[in-house]
């Protein structure tokens, strides 16, 4: 496998409780490097066209009004099989299956409230990518 870019998201639950800096650390750790990194404010429409795969799903309201209710901070990683990578970093979608150490074990609160979002194949990683950054706002 070679260098691959993803997605990141830190979300609400976890800028709320001051874990931006905790969470890169564990990232960082993993061998990931942080190459694009901004602090934003999603907007209803934003996190509707992000999520917009779980548009159908019962849990999709309250996704999005999570998804807005605080700062959340975006980012580009890049490593060695990178999507996967940081799928193994972040651990399960419900806390309660993640492994020790993974992000999800050591901060999530809930299957909703589960601290970070991550890509889950290379070409998802490109749009949601796109999503957030321009090509010069990315420094690898
Ligand atoms: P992941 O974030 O691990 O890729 P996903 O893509 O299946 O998981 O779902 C996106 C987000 O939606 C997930 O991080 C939290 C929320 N979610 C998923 N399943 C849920 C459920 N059963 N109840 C509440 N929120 C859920
Ligand atoms: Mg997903």
């Amino acid at each position: 496998m070679a260098v691959q870019r993803t997605f990141s998201i830190i979300k609400p639950d976890a800028t709320n409780r001051n874990l931006t800096g905790a969470i890169n650390a564990v990232i960082e750790k993993a061998g990931l490097r942080i190459i694009a990194q901004r602090r934003i404010q999603m907007s209803q429409a934003q996190a509707e066209e992000f999520y917009g795969v779980h548009k159908e799903r019962p849990f999709f309201g309250e996704l999005v009004e999570f998804m807005t209710s605080a700062p959340v901070v975006v980012q580009v990683l890049e490593g060695e099989n990178g999507v996967a990578a940081y799928r193994d970093v972040m651990g399960a979608t419900n806390p309660a299956d993640a492994a020790d150490g993974t992000i999800r074990k050591l901060f999530a609160l809930s299957i909703g409230e589960n601290s970070v979002h991550g890509s889950d194949s290379a070409e998802n990683a490109e749009i949601e990518i796109a999503q957030f950054f321009t090509a010069d706002q990315i420094v690898g």
